[in-house]
């Protein structure tokens, strides 16, 4: 599990090489954007709930046979299932965001996911709709102009993008 700052460290050490003046500038540059980064984390975090259950209810309105009996989120019990699932993806994915770096949401959250779905029968590709959909909902939370100082953030929101593609890419 990694930040930004250990992963540049670790490569750095791999090669026996002092951090470069490169890798200092890309970290610097980091640093002066961090509030927005700490903004994003912020309205992701603080709108999670509506996030997660706006994407589930998307989701079972294009693919309704997942709420269907026999369905792969029919009963309260998987229903939870799912939506626990979807919760825990995007929790990963706010730490990556915070960290600046995947490897947290690699580690602890996408390893194995995809297997575990194989296992249960969950369908993947199905989680990987409801993971895009999460996307671009946090996207267009973090990315409204409103209520914050406005500057760039498109590279902040390409990277926010990033982590959850990898999480889509992960499981479909
Ligand atoms: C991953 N999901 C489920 C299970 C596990 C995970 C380990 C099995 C154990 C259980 O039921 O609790 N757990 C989850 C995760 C981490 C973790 C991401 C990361 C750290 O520890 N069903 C659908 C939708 C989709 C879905 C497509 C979008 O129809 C999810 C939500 N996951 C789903 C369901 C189950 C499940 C389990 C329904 C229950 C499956 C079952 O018992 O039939």
């Amino acid at each position: 599990m990694f930040d930004a700052f250990a992963k540049v460290v670790s490569q750095a050490d791999s090669r026996g090489a002092f951090i470069s003046a490169s890798q200092i500038d890309a970290l610097s540059a980091m640093v002066a954007e961090s509030n927005k980064r700490l903004d994003t984390v912020n309205r992701i975090t603080s709108n999670s709930s509506k996030i997660v259950a706006d994407a589930a209810r998307s989701l079972f309105a294009e693919q309704p046979a997942l709420i269907a009996p026999g369905g792969n989120a029919y009963t309260s019990r998987r229903m939870a299932a799912c939506l626990r699932d979807m919760e825990i993806i995007l929790r990963y994915v706010t730490y990556a965001i915070y960290a600046g770096d995947a490897s947290i949401l690699e580690d602890r959250c996408l390893n194995g996911l995809r297997e575990t779905y194989l296992a249960l029968g969950t369908p993947g590709a199905s989680v990987a709709v409801g993971v895009q959909k999460m996307k671009d909902a946090a996207i267009a939370i973090a990315n409204d102009p409103n209520g914050v100082t406005r500057g760039d953030c498109s590279a902040l929101m390409s990277e926010v993008g990033s982590y959850f593609d990898k999480a889509a890419a992960a499981v479909a």
